[in-house]
């Protein structure tokens, strides 16, 4: 590994460093984009070292080094994963890259993090799943949504049985960072973003927080998916969805309606959701993360993160209520148990690769029901 920045100024050995900091995690990153930014500060609030990172060039690996305050850079992923310090890999490059980097990485005898949506194949989050389970590490996906307090509450409340028998589910996943045909990014390329754009990237983690939160199962899909723009700067000939519609069956018997865009004007990152029980309806809005809404036939109320929340709600307030958490914070409560189970603890509702891979099936289904019209089941649903 180089341990010199771009302009050829020295950075830290870890030899150098501490002892204290020895007992440290050793982490290395293989991307170096947007993402890498923000699993960098929960890598750092997680107290682990921040090791090196391969990014797709040497020249990229030091300045992402230099930008996010790695200790070195690596000229290839390859020496990365060859280097003992690195404990556990973080893979945020472009989706159609995952499987490779991260069977390497489970080859290599490294815990992993891999960016969603793990595969752009079912075939391929299978064998992921198999070949971390057979190496004995810990591999996770970051639904990170899953790590708002208020989302843990609103699973205590289904499970406590306060919402009694699930009826019907309604969520959305909107954004509209790709509104205009001159909006553009790897993801919209389905050589490297996968044959699912909008599903893939965001309905992934809607899905994951739904079967999170209410404990059934998707069990069939029927989809219609729409491509607004078949030509934007970069990509000419796009095939990838900006939009998916879909009517779902659970396994308990709830039937539900799920809508992804990302041609949403004014729609930044709304992630919403509303279960309705018997008793009980529950919604949530990811861009409003401190507050339930809890709708009753008599009683409905707006809940507050406040003292007294289930025992999971409370461990993952790491401010007190009053003070607002967000998603960076999620994303590092998410590191935060990542690295915990690599110590041998088990936090409670960490999504691992099966999760992953859960997501891709459903995403899968999603684009062969929009393709036929049929209603098609999820492979790997207990019924
Ligand atoms: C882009 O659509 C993106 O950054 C997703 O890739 C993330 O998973 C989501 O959390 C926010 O939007």
């Amino acid at each position: 590994m180089s341990h010199a920045t771009p302009a050829g100024q020295p950075t830290t050995h870890p030899a150098h460093r501490p002892l204290d900091q020895a007992a440290r995690l050793g982490v290395g990153f293989i991307g170096g984009g947007f993402m890498a930014e923000v699993h960098s500060r929960a890598t750092r609030s997680a107290r682990a070292r921040l090791v090196g990172i391969a990014s797709s060039t040497p020249t990229r690996s030091a300045l992402a080094a230099e930008n996010l305050g790695f200790d070195g850079f690596f000229d290839s992923a390859e020496s990365l994963l060859a280097d003992d310090s690195v404990e556990v890999v973080h893979i945020v490059t472009p989706n159609a890259t995952h499987f490779e980097l991260a069977l390497a990485a489970i080859n290599a005898g490294k815990h992993v993090v891999c960016e969603k949506p793990l595969t752009t194949s079912v075939a391929h989050a299978v064998d992921l799943v198999a070949a971390a389970d057979a190496a004995g590490v810990t591999a996770t996906v970051p639904f990170v949504y899953r790590f708002h307090p208020m989302v843990r509450e609103a699973r205590a409340r289904v499970l406590a049985g306060e919402t009694g028998r699930l009826l019907t589910i309604q969520g959305s996943y909107l954004q509209d960072w790709l509104l205009e045909p001159t909006d553009d990014n790897w993801r919209v390329d389905s050589s490297s973003g996968g044959p699912s754009r909008a599903f893939a990237d965001i309905g992934s983690h809607l899905v994951d927080l739904l079967e999170f939160v209410t404990g059934d199962r998707i069990a069939r899909v029927q989809a219609l998916t729409r491509t607004i723009f078949a030509e934007r700067s970069t990509n000419k000939a796009v095939t990838t969805e900006d939009v998916a519609a879909v009517l779902l069956q659970t396994v308990g018997g709830a039937v539900g309606t799920l809508l992804v865009s990302q041609v949403a004007p004014g729609r930044k990152n709304r992630l919403h959701f509303e279960i309705a029980g018997t008793q009980e309806s529950i919604a949530f809005d990811q861009e409003d993360p401190e507050t339930l809404w809890l709708g009753r036939g008599v009683g409905t109320q707006l809940l507050r993160r406040e003292l007294g929340m289930s025992d999971d709600a409370m461990r993952l307030s790491t401010l007190p209520p009053g003070h607002p958490l967000g998603v960076q914070d999620a994303f590092n409560s998410f590191v935060a148990d990542t690295y915990a189970a690599i110590g041998g603890e088990e936090p409670e509702g960490l999504p691992r690769f099966e999760d992953g891979l859960r997501a891709v099936r459903i995403t899968d289904a999603v684009i062969a029901s929009a393709a036929t019209g049929a209603w098609i089941e999820i492979e790997g649903t207990e019924q």
